[in-house]
């Protein structure tokens, strides 16, 4: 296999899908070495049958506004690879979502089920619809809309939705009352339920958890704790708010917090009460940040301006894709950053990545650091299944332990000679092999 003759195919045939694009070449590249070791993947064109998604569902989503006036969206699933178990996750509604976005999210959304250890395929569906702004009423229409187009397609044991950037349990509500009703069935097809209907405790929080307890890996692995750490986080929704309370339960302290508008600055560090405000903001602010800083005067807010321009130990993307670039990560390592672990799926530019890894730090991966909140899912899909709620000790004794597992086969694909370990490698080499392996045994299919 040759990274660059793949990618030329991919590049003439998807020229717009920038996206997808920079996902495949991430893990190609990440793979070649122990790839061309196996000459049977490579005589059953393993690469070339992973890269494209099995099937992907486009349609229209045509709903109207609480004035009577009729929109249109575009919705989505790309369902990417069903070799280790059912398409599995999440939707997202965002004014920026394309097909390229979805495909990237895919993609990496079939390593990342991989890495958990539970048998899930990888899936990622959405619109480009934007909740924000829009009243419970027009979320619900949209919510319906959308599902009646996917409906067919999806199933416990098919293609298992959840949320992502702009679905929450009140969009996972709206289209599980939706599809119940459709399907004739409550079996628990969509993630992220409520605690009243077949949701598993702790999944709101197992994203940012999950991705802290993979922080606490990476550096007990160098003799370290985040215990007293400045730690920095972008985005304030479901995932930084999970990565925020965790990081201070375990003694950190958080001195940002971001949105679409600037960044907070609060030197005195996130509290409890801080924290619990992140969510009453999220619920009613219109996806501003700036009004922290009206409530809590001690902090400062910075507009049109990104968090990693502040000095800090540990920063922690927890946004969207790309928002932390080349220039960022220079600033970040020239401030002295000790480590760097995406909690958004692609938080860094190829250039930041490259960079973390030249100098040597301590850098990991979206798919391996932010698996938490999809294990969680894979075992709500479990207490479904048996039809029994585990305790929220009982999901979090599971979730550490799965991400104490992918932290060490990352560890195992990607120690380095000179005890470097390079994460990106080592997350992209454990995911890859699994699902070919499957691939490969399953036959052409
Ligand atoms: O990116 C992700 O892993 C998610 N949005 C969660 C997916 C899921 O099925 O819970």
């Amino acid at each position: 296999m040759k990274v660059e003759e793949i990618m030329l195919r991919l590049e003439a045939k998807y020229a717009h899908e920038r996206e997808y694009l920079q996902a495949v070449r991430e893990v190609l590249e990440s793979i070649e070495i122990i790839y061309n070791q196996h000459p049977e993947f490579e005589k059953a064109k393993i690469i070339e049958r992973i890269v494209e998604p099995d099937r992907i569902f486009t349609f229209k989503v045509p709903w109207h506004d609480d004035r009577g006036e009729i929109h249109v969206n575009t919705g989505y699933r790309v369902q990417f690879n069903n070799a280790i178990g059912p398409y599995k996750g999440g939707f997202r509604f965002h004014s920026s979502v394309t097909l390229s976005t979805l495909k990237f999210l895919g993609f990496e959304q079939t390593f990342k089920n991989a890495l958990t250890t539970l048998p899930m395929g990888g899936a990622k569906g959405g619109s480009d619809f934007n909740p924000r702004g829009k009243s419970d009423a027009e979320v619900m229409r949209f919510c319906q809309a959308f599902i009646t187009e996917l409906w067919r397609h999806i199933g416990p044991d098919t293609d298992v939705p959840a949320g992502d950037i702009g679905v929450g349990s009140r969009e996972i509500g709206y289209m599980y009352g939706w599809y119940k009703k459709l399907a004739r069935e409550n079996t628990g097809v969509l993630t992220g339920k409520g605690m009243t209907w077949g949701g598993s405790l702790i999944r709101p929080e197992a994203t940012g958890f999950g991705g802290v307890y993979f922080v606490e890996h990476i550096l007990q692995r160098q003799g370290l704790s985040i215990k007293d750490k400045t730690v920095v986080v972008s985005g304030f929704g479901n995932v930084a708010w999970g990565a925020a309370l965790k990081a201070t339960e375990l003694g950190a302290k958080v001195i940002a917090i971001s949105g679409p508008d600037g960044y907070i600055y609060d030197k005195t560090g996130l509290n409890k009460a801080k924290i619990d405000y992140m969510l009453y903001l999220r619920a009613t602010c219109n996806d501003v940040v700036q009004p922290y800083s009206e409530e809590f005067p001690e902090a400062v807010f910075f507009e049109g301006r990104r968090p990693w321009e502040l000095e800090c130990d540990i920063a922690l993307p927890c946004a969207i894709q790309n928002e932390l670039n080349g220039d960022d990560a220079r600033q970040l390592i020239d401030n002295g950053v000790i480590c760097v672990a995406e909690i958004s799926n692609m938080g860094c530019t190829p250039e930041a990545v490259a960079l973390f890894i030249k100098e040597k730090k301590l850098f990991a991966p979206g798919k391996a650091v932010n698996a938490g909140g999809v294990s969680v899912s894979g075992l709500e899909m479990t207490q479904n299944a048996m039809k029994l709620n585990w305790t929220k000790e009982e999901v979090d004794d599971k979730l550490k332990l799965i991400m104490s597992n992918i932290h060490e086969s990352c560890v195992k694909y990607g120690l380095q000679s000179d005890g470097y370990v390079d994460y990106v490698r080592g997350a992209n080499i454990a995911g890859f092999m699994k699902v070919a392996q499957a691939v490969l045994e399953q036959g052409l299919c």
